[in-house]
């Protein structure tokens, strides 16, 4: 088996379908402004910008086109996961990347919310991928050939990178998702969202946000930038400064 830690190696990451079966899939908005899917997988870019850059990426998103046997034939190992809609496109995926022989790795909400149902992946990565991933390239490194890692701790968002923009084209989305910060201290009965990422608020810093959307608009992105936050407001002092540094106050 080819040593994964190798320069060079070939990472597939696919983002799985969403169900079809949700508001959130408006396709027929995207198809009047000539895009394809609403939002671009800010998850799997995230986690590109965090595996070992010496890989090399392709990133397919199965919402705008469609996964082919020669990407599988390109790949030395494969990356997916997302949310509990695309549970069913993940299963899929890691299925078919077995028929090819090829290892994968799997993380995002869903897995990190119900890990006993992703056990057919060899590798599970777990929770905020800012913590996890680290765990993982070291037990790349120890020879592990599968595993699940993950740690309990929540990631410094000081310490964040800038997602892999570039694995994407811009043109099959109406937006792209920057995020501001994590976590929410209220208790909504609608919303769960604590249940992943905790109670305790972290936010970038306005660099950290001005350094991300010059990195979009370094690749000639000029649309629509979505703060893909649990509470954008949940640090006034810090939200009043990422706006004012977008607006290039100070
Ligand atoms: C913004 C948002 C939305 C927006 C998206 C807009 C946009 N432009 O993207 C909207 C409003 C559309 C939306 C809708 C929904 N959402 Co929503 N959303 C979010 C939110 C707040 C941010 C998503 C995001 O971009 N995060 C930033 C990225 C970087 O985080 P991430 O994807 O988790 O990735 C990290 C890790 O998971 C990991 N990782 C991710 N993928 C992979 C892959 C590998 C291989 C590895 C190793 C690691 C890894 O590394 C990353 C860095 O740490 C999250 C909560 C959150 N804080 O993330 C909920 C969240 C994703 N949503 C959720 C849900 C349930 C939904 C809906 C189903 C709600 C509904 N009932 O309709 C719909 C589904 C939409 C659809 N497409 O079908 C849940 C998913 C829970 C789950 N267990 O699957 C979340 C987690 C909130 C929660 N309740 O906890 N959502």
């Amino acid at each position: 088996m080819k040593n994964l830690l190798d320069k060079g190696t070939h990472c597939l990451l696919v983002h799985p379908k969403c169900s079809t079966n949700s508001y959130w899939n408006y396709v027929d908005v995207c198809k009047i402004v000539g895009a394809k899917y609403p939002a671009a997988p800010l998850g799997l870019m995230t986690a590109a910008a965090l595996l070992p850059q010496g890989w090399e990426f392709k990133l397919i998103d199965t919402n705008v086109e469609p996964l082919l046997d020669e990407h599988l034939e390109w790949a030395d190992i494969v990356g997916t996961g997302g949310i509990l809609p695309q549970q069913s496109g993940t299963l899929s995926i890691i299925e078919r990347a077995h028929r090819f022989g090829l290892p994968t790795i799997t993380g995002g909400p869903d897995p990190s919310s119900q890990p006993h149902l992703y056990q057919s992946s060899d590798y599970l990565v777990l929770g905020e991928g800012e913590i996890s991933i680290p765990i993982f390239i070291q037990a790349l490194e120890k020879g592990y050939a599968s595993g699940e890692f993950k740690s309990n701790e929540k990631a410094e968002m000081a310490n964040t990178v800038v997602p892999r923009f570039d694995l994407i084209r811009f043109k099959n989305y109406i937006q792209i998702g920057i995020q501001c910060t994590r976590g929410c201290p209220f208790n909504c009965e609608f919303c769960d969202v604590i249940e992943i990422y905790g109670r305790k608020p972290r936010s970038k810093s306005p660099e950290q946000i001005i350094k991300e959307l010059q990195a979009l608009y370094d690749l000639n992105y000029r649309g629509h930038v979505d703060f893909v936050d649990d509470n954008f407001i949940v640090n006034k002092k810090n939200t009043r400064e990422v706006l004012l540094a977008i607006k290039g106050v100070v």
